[in-house]
C-alpha cells in the first residue's frame, strides 16, 4: 500500500509539473483551454487520479487527497493568470492593428427632450409650487373609469362627444385623463391637488388642431370650500407662467357630465394675433381647457361627501399648449418623428 501511494504522490508532482510547463507553452486561448481541459477537466488526469484515491488506506487517502487539492488550486490559478495576461495581448495587439487613438476627440450629436415633454414638466413644476402631487392612469381604462364614475352613465349622450376607440374585450383606449380623478379619488382622502399627464386616444379625423393620438394635462383640486375664483386663479397662475406675458382668456359655458358649472376656457390664438389662421380655425381663439366645479355626483361616486367637500377640475390640451408657445402650426408635426422638427427645441 505505501509503494502505492507513494507512486500516487509521485504521479500527482508529475503531473503538476507537466500541466504547469504545457499550459506555460500555450500559445492561444484555444491551446491554454485544451491544455486546462485534459488536466482539469471531467475526463482529465487529476479526475483520475481522484478517482483513484479510495483505493488507498483509509489514513494515507486524506493526506493525498489534501495534495491533490493543492495541486488543483495551483494548476487553477496558474490557468487563470495565463489566461488574462493572453486577453491582455490580444487587446494590445487589436489596438495596434486597428491604431486607436482614444484620446482623439469624438462628438456624438447629443439628444433633446421632446417638445411636449419640456412642456409637460415645466407645467407639472408650476403646480407642484402650489401643493400639487403629480399622478399616474393606465392608458387602457375601463368604461367604468373612463366614464361611468364621471357621471355619463351607459346610455348618456355625452359620450359621443369623445370617438372612442374600444377594444375587443370590452375595454378603451382612455379618451382623456380625467379617469385620473377617479383614480385618485380612489386613494386619497380629502383635501387634495392632483396633476396627472398623458397620452389620450380618440376616433377622430385629423386637422392642424387634432390628433388620434393627443395629450392632456389633468389637475383636480378637493377641499373644504373651492370655487370658480380659486379655479381661475390657478389658471392665470399658469399661463401667465408659460406665456411670461399677459394672455388673453375667455370664459365660455361648457359642458361635461363631471362639472357643474363647466366651462371652457379659450386662449387668444398667438399664431395669428387675431388675423384668422387655420390653427384657431379663423376664430382667433383656442380651445385650450375645459374646467369646472367638480359635479356632487362624482365626489358622491368616489366616496367623498359633497355636503363638507369641493373641489375643480380641469383637462388641459397639452399638444396645442405647446402650438401656442413655439408657433408650431400644426398638431401632426409633434408624432411625426422629424428630426429637422424636432431638433429646433
Ligand atoms: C375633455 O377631455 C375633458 N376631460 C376635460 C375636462 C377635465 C373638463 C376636467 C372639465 C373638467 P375635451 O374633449 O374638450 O374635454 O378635451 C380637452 C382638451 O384636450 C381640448 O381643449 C383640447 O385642447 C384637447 N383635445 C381634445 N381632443 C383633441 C384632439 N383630437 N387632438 C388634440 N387635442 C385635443
Amino acid at each position: 500500500m505505501k509503494e502505492k501511494e507513494a507512486s500516487t504522490r509521485e504521479k500527482l508532482k508529475r503531473w503538476s509539473h507537466e500541466a504547469s510547463k504545457e499550459l506555460k507553452e500555450a500559445k492561444d486561448h484555444s491551446q491554454l483551454d485544451d491544455t486546462y481541459k485534459s488536466y482539469l477537466g471531467k475526463k482529465g488526469l487529476l479526475s483520475e487520479i481522484s478517482k483513484g484515491l479510495k483505493n488507498l488506506p483509509i489514513e494515507e487517502r486524506r493526506d493525498t487527497g489534501q495534495m491533490v487539492g493543492e495541486y488543483r488550486n495551483q494548476i487553477e490559478s496558474l490557468y487563470q493568470d495565463l489566461s488574462a495576461r493572453l486577453t491582455q495581448k490580444d487587446l494590445e495587439k487589436r489596438l495596434q492593428k486597428e491604431n486607436y487613438d482614444l484620446l482623439r476627440p469624438f462628438s456624438l450629436p447629443i439628444g433633446r427632450l421632446h417638445p411636449l415633454t419640456i412642456m409637460q414638466r415645466e407645467v407639472e413644476d408650476i403646480f407642484s409650487t402650489m401643493g400639487f402631487e403629480m399622478m399616474d392612469g393606465p392608458e387602457l381604462e375601463t368604461d367604468e373609469y373612463n366614464f361611468e364614475r364621471l357621471n355619463f352613465s351607459k346610455d348618456h349622450p355625452a359620450r359621443d362627444m369623445q370617438d372612442t376607440i374600444w377594444t375587443e374585450d370590452g375595454r378603451l383606449l382612455r379618451t382623456h385623463t380625467s379617469a385620473v380623478q377617479v383614480r385618485a379619488m380612489e386613494i386619497k382622502k380629502p383635501p387634495f391637488r392632483i396633476l396627472a399627464h398623458g397620452r389620450c386616444f380618440r376616433y377622430e379625423e385629423t386637422d392642424s388642431s387634432h390628433e388620434t393620438t393627443f395629450h392632456q394635462i389633468e389637475g383636480m383640486m378637493v377641499d373644504r370650500v373651492v370655487s370658480v375664483a380659486h379655479l381661475i386663479y390657478v389658471m392665470k397662475i399658469l399661463l401667465s407662467r408659460i406665456f411670461d406675458k399677459e394672455v388673453k382668456v375667455r370664459l365660455r359655458p361648457g359642458y361635461f357630465p363631471f362639472v357643474e358649472p363647466g366651462f371652457e376656457l379659450d386662449m387668444f390664438c398667438l399664431l395669428c394675433a387675431g388675423k384668422g389662421c387655420s390653427t384657431c380655425r379663423h376664430s382667433c381663439w383656442i380651445e385650450l381647457l375645459p374646467c369646472g366645479l367638480v359635479h356632487p355626483q362624482v365626489l358622491r361616486l368616489g366616496g367623498i361627501s359633497p355636503n363638507e367637500w369641493s373641489g375643480f377640475a380641469f383637462g388641459l390640451g397639452l399638444d396645442r399648449l405647446v402650438m401656442m408657445r413655439y408657433g408650431v402650426e400644426d398638431i401632426r408635426r409633434f408624432l411625426s418623428g422629424n428630426l429637422r422638427f424636432l431638433n429646433q427645441f
